[in-house]
């Protein structure tokens, strides 16, 4: 497997300690993250993931389920189509994400483990509902709702005010799950300094397009 691991502590909002805060509240609880990432450039033409994410119909259909305005594939050859593997552990503690939505595609599920739990509207742009997400992170089962899903199965999802996570996987075998990103503006790709943190390496793109820049994607 190609993947460049990841290895992070973070809490749901992914910003620093707050060590003025109470010790319970949700931004002093920090969560083991780990997982790798397999670059775009193992998905070259002809391989599955890249037809689903270049099929004409496929970036108008999920735009149309999304209702997003503006609406492009990711023009990062790193970045735009790619598959997120986490082996046994705590690989997607809760978070908000700090993108829009995500479209994923499940490739192969964990033995165990692996469910995507989720706590929809949970906080607004104006409300960060501290309280309700103090009681999720404590397991309050009357605000979380599970999926499960299986292997060709999309998913597209709000994640930026719905917090969500995957349960800690066990067993020998990994969880793999393609990630398609699309961005509001044509020809954008990952800054150099986050795209090195990714995936491990850049390309000449990522340094010639300095002024063009995203990161809207994973989180
Ligand atoms: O792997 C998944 O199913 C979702 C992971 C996730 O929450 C994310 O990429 O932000
Ligand atoms: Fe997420």
């Amino acid at each position: 497997m190609h993947g460049h691991r990841n290895f992070s502590r973070t809490n749901p909002y992914f910003t620093q300690d707050r060590a003025d805060l109470p010790a319970e509240h949700p931004l002093r609880r920090f969560y083991d993250r780990s997982n790798a990432f397999v670059p775009a450039d193992n998905f070259g033409r002809g391989s599955i993931l890249r037809e689903i994410y270049e099929w004409p119909v496929f970036a108008p259909f999920v735009q149309a389920a999304l209702g997003e305005q503006r609406f492009f594939r990711y023009a990062d050859p790193l970045a735009d189509v790619i598959v997120n593997t986490a082996e046994a552990g705590n690989g997607f503690p809760w978070h908000f994400d700090t993108n829009n939505y995500t479209v994923t595609l499940a490739i192969q599920n964990a033995e165990v483990g692996g469910d995507f739990e989720y706590s929809p509207h949970l906080r607004t742009p104006t409300d960060e509902n501290y309280e309700g997400v103090q009681a999720v992170l404590d397991g309050d089962a009357g605000l979380i709702r599970t999926l499960h899903l299986e292997p060709g199965d999309l998913q597209i999802f709000k994640g930026r005010y719905s917090l969500h996570r995957v349960t800690p996987l066990s067993g020998s075998q990994a969880r793999y799950v393609a990630i398609f990103s699309y961005v509001e503006e044509p020809g954008m790709v990952g800054s150099a300094e986050r795209t090195a943190q990714l995936y491990g390496r850049v390309l000449p793109v990522h340094v010639e397009r300095a002024g063009v820049r995203s990161d809207a994607l994973v989180d």
